[in-house]
């Protein structure tokens, strides 16, 4: 397999897509010696298969604010790969959409899904529609215009999107709302549905708390734990809330989180009411984490600024993509962070993950990571008698499947001298379950 050949083309194919190319670029670097060993799937075309989605689908969403003014929003969906299951991921809605981005995460959701053991294929959708500042009745149109568009798409078992940036339970009621009105069925099309109508305990925390036990999960490999740690956490959306609940709950200490407008220091801990006001601070949406420091005058805010500066045992960034570079890598390294691991999607860039790997510190990617959240949702679609399982046993269930995905990441990304590498343990794990199905269903 010719690497740069591979990637040459994509970037001439798709000019400009930065975060697909990165992405791309992650998982082939490590998954070169295995293609290498198998010339079948060379033969068979896996990777030019693998790269390109299935299909991009593109549509426009008008909708009509509170004033009655008409506003026009893109909407997109990426059904990148369905080897394993059917299409499977969140719809994000945040400006910066566009189609870069979700092939980027349409990509990584495919090894993620995979990783879980279930069987979801791989996708990703959403709009460039921004929610901050929009009243609840504007939020609805745009969600039922949204889905006025997508229903046509997407199916139980041909697509089942879910919640990202931007969307959460609230959202997900509007969408499905109107599918149901559409398709004129209840059917399990979206994941993230409110208790009462079909969705599970422990969804909105679950990409949070299997975040925190894959940490665990890594500490012990050193003979550690989390309890007595002080851990730095970025955003302060569903992610970072559900980590800042579980991490406290063990005993570790979350001294900051942070939103597009600088990062909150609070050396007492964020704990107990002050992680329920996250969810205040989210529900407001002003897009702002200000109003922490005036509401619990002990912390302290940094305009403009991000956590990785502060010193700590632990980080996990859990807001967006690329917002940890290789300057903050270096930083947290050099104040004694010796974990970290990426409750969002992709947020460490390329040069940060080589400072943490040389360093050989404790470093999990996102797709192993943040993978309890889509497993949960795989979880409840597989529960076809429409049981409802309890709290304890969704939760057991998670906790087992962050447990295995970290067999998985030591078992395929184990080096001679004993170091982890938890980038390259993810991306052969995944890829070789993916390739395996695309060999066996020939080339389609
Ligand atoms: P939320 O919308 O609940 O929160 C996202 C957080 O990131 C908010 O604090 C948001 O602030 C902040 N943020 C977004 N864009 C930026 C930016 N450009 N700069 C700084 N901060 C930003 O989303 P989630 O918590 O669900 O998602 C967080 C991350 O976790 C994403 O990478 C997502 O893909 C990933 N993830 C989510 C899963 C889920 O189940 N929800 C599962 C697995 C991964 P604001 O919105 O105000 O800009
Ligand atoms: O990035 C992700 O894994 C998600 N946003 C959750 C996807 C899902 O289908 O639950």
């Amino acid at each position: 397999m010719d690497l740069n050949n591979i990637m040459n083309d994509l970037v001439k194919k798709h000019p400009g897509e930065e975060e697909y190319h990165q992405a791309v670029r992650e998982v082939l670097e490590s998954i070169e010696h295995i293609v290498n060993e198998h010339p079948e799937f060379e033969s068979a075309g896996i990777i030019d298969r693998l790269i390109e989605p299935d299909r991009v689908l593109m549509f426009k969403v008008p909708w009509v604010d509170d004033d009655g003014k008409v506003h026009v929003n893109l909407g997109y969906r990426v059904q990148f790969n369905n080897a394993i299951g059917p299409y499977k991921g969140g719809l994000r809605f945040h400006p910066s959409v566009n189609l870069s981005i979700l092939k980027f995460l349409g990509f990584e959701q495919i090894f993620k899904n995979a990783l879980t053991t279930l069987p979801m294929g791989g996708g990703k959708g959403g709009s460039d529609f921004n929610p901050k500042g929009k009243s609840d009745a504007e939020i609805m149109r745009f969600c039922q215009a949204f889905m006025l568009e997508l229903w046509k798409l997407i199916g139980p078992e041909t697509d089942v999107p879910a919640g990202d940036i931007g969307v959460g339970g609230k959202e997900i009621g509007y969408l499905y709302g109107m599918y149901k009105k559409l398709q004129r069925e209840h059917t399990g099309v979206l994941t993230g549905k409110g208790i009462y109508w079909g969705g599970s305990l422990i969804r909105p925390e679950a990409t949070g708390f299997g975040a925190v036990y894959f940490t665990e999960e890594m500490l012990k490999t050193k003979g550690e734990t989390l309890k007595g740690k002080s851990v730095a956490l970025s955003g302060f959306g569903n992610v970072a809330w559900g980590a800042a609940t579980k991490i406290t709950e063990l005993g570790g200490k979350v001294v900051t989180l942070s939103g597009p407008d600088g990062y909150i220091y609070d050396q007492e801990g964020i704990k107990g009411e002050k992680i329920e006001y996250m969810l205040e601070l989210r529900a407001s949406n002003q897009d702002i984490v200000e109003p922490y420091a005036e509401e619990f005058p002990d912390a302290k805010f940094f305009p403009g600024k991000r956590p990785w500066e502060v010193k700590v045992d632990v980080a996990l960034p859990c807001a967006t993509q690329n917002e940890l570079d290789g300057n903050d890598a270096k930083v947290l390294v050099d104040n004694g962070c010796f974990c970290v691991a990426e409750g969002a999607n992709m947020p460490s860039t390329p040069e940060a993950v080589e400072v943490f790997q040389k360093n050989k510190i404790l470093f999990g990617p996102a797709k192993a990571v943040n993978a309890g959240g889509v497993a949960t949702s795989g979880l409840v679609t597989q529960n076809a008698m429409k049981l409802a399982w309890t709290r304890e046993e969704v939760d057991a269930k998670l906790h087992y499947i962050m447990k295995s995905i970290h067999d998985s990441c030591v078992r395929h990304g184990t080096r001679p001298d004993g170091y982890v590498d938890y980038v390259k343990g993810a991306n052969v794990a995944g890829f070789l379950k993916v390739a395996n199905a695309m060999l066996d269903q020939g080339v389609i």
